[in-house]
C-alpha cells in the first residue's frame, strides 16, 4: 500500500510517494514561492502529485491517503494553517480542504517537525528509544517531542514550536514578535541574515559554512556562535524534557560532523546531569527525507 507525503517548508516543498515499509518510491521538489497566494502553491503541489501518479501508472485507489507536514501554528483537526509567522500569506488557509478539491483522497495534516519525528522513530535514529526530541534547523527551527513511547502534540497540536523559545533576549525581533527567539539567531535564515549584515551583501547559510571552512575568521566566529546557540537551546530542551537523544535534521544539519561535535560538547558540559544522564545529539538517519517520510507516516502509522 502507498501513501502520498507532502512536506511544506519555508524554502521548499517535497512531494513523494512512500510505501508501507517507508521507502520513497517517487519524489519531486518545488520551491516555496511566498510571492504567490497559497492557492497557487496548492495548485502546483497537486499538479506535482498528479504528474507523479500518472508517470507511474498509479491511481487514487492505490493510495491509502495523503499526509502533509507544514509549518505551524496550525489546526490539525481542521486541516488549517492558522497564523504562521514565516508564511504570512497563508494565514487561516484551509490547506487540507483546498488540496482535497484536487486530490480525491483522505488527507491528514500535522506540523512538519512533528511528522518528521514520527519518521525518525519509525525508521531512523530514534528506533530504539521511547524518549527523544527531533529538531529541524531549516528556514526556521521546529521540534517534535516523543516521550514515554508517544508523540506529544499538546492541546491544539502545536507542541514543539521550539524555534520560538527565547535563547538571547538581547538579540533582534523575531517574526513572531518576541526578541531573541532560537530561530531568530540559529536557523538557516538567521545565519544568512547575520552574515549578510556583516558583509554588506547577500551570503547564504551554506556559503557561511564554506567560508568558515576555508579559514574566514569572521564567518568562523559566526558559525561558532550559531553552534553555541544550538547547544543552548538543546540544553533547555534536555533539562525540560529529559530525552535520551536529540535527533537533528533540516537543511542546516547537512553541515554534518562539526555541528554535531560542537553541540554534543556543549550539551555534555551544560545539560544538568542527574544520575549520569548523557543525552546523545545525532543526525537524522532519514536526512533530508525525514519530513517527507514523516508526512506519509501520518497515513501509514498509528500515532494519536
Ligand atoms: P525548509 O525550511 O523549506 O524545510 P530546508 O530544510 O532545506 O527547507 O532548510 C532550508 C535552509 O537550510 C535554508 O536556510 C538554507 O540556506 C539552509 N541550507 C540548505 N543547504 C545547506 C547546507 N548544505 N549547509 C547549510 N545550510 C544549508
Ligand atoms: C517555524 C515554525 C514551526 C516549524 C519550524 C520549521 C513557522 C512558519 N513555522 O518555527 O512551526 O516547525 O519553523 O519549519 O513559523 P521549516 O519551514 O524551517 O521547516
Ligand atoms: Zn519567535
Amino acid at each position: 500500500a502507498l501513501a502520498v507525503g507532502i512536506d511544506i517548508g519555508g524554502t521548499k516543498v517535497s512531494v513523494g510517494v512512500v510505501d508501507q515499509e517507508g521507502r520513497v518510491v517517487a519524489k519531486s521538489a518545488l520551491k516555496t514561492d511566498l510571492t504567490v497566494p497559497p492557492g497557487h502553491m496548492v495548485a502546483r503541489i497537486a499538479e506535482s502529485v498528479n504528474g507523479m501518479m500518472a508517470e507511474h501508472g498509479w491511481n487514487y485507489v492505490d493510495m491509502m491517503g495523503i499526509g502533509i507536514g507544514a509549518p505551524g501554528p496550525l489546526d490539525p483537526k481542521a486541516g488549517k494553517i492558522t497564523c504562521p509567522p514565516n508564511l504570512p500569506s497563508w494565514k487561516d488557509f484551509t490547506l487540507a480542504a483546498e488540496l482535497q478539491k484536487r486530490l480525491p483522497c483522505d488527507i491528514r495534516l500535522e506540523n512538519d517537525a512533528t511528522a518528521a519525528t514520527l519518521a525518525e522513530k519509525w525508521l531512523g535514529a530514534a528506533r530504539e528509544t521511547d524518549h527523544f526530541v527531533y529538531l529541524t534547523i531549516s528556514t526556521g527551527i521546529g521540534a517534535g517531542i516523543y516521550l514515554h513511547g508517544k508523540l506529544i502534540t499538546g492541546a491544539t497540536g502545536n507542541a514543539g514550536d521550539a524555534g520560538h523559545i527565547v535563547v538571547d533576549p538581547a538579540a533582534g525581533q523575531c517574526t513572531c514578535g518576541q526578541y531573541g527567539c532560537w530561530e531568530q539567531v540559529a536557523s538557516g535564515t538567521a545565519i544568512a541574515r547575520q552574515a549578510s549584515e556583516l558583509r554588506g551583501k547577500p551570503v547564504t547559510a551554506k556559503q557561511v559554512f564554506e567560508l568558515a571552512d576555508q579559514g574566514d575568521s569572521e564567518m568562523l566566529a559566526l558559525v561558532n556562535k550559531v553552534y553555541r546557540y544550538v547547544g543552548v537551546g538543546c540544553v533547555s530542551l534536555i533539562n525540560l524534557l529529559d530525552p535520551d537523544m536529540i535527533v537533528i535534521g533540516g537543511g542546516v544539519s547537512q553541515v554534518g560532523a562539526p555541528l554535531f561535535q560542537a553541540v554534543q560538547q556543549y550539551v555534555s558540559r551544560h545539560a544538568l546531569n542527574p544520575s549520569g544522564r548523557e543525552t546523545a545529539v545525532v543526525p537524522a538517519v532519514l536526512d533530508q527525507d525525514a519530513g517527507l517520510i514523516g508526512a506519509a507516516a501520518l497515513i501509514h502509522r498509528e500515532y494519536a
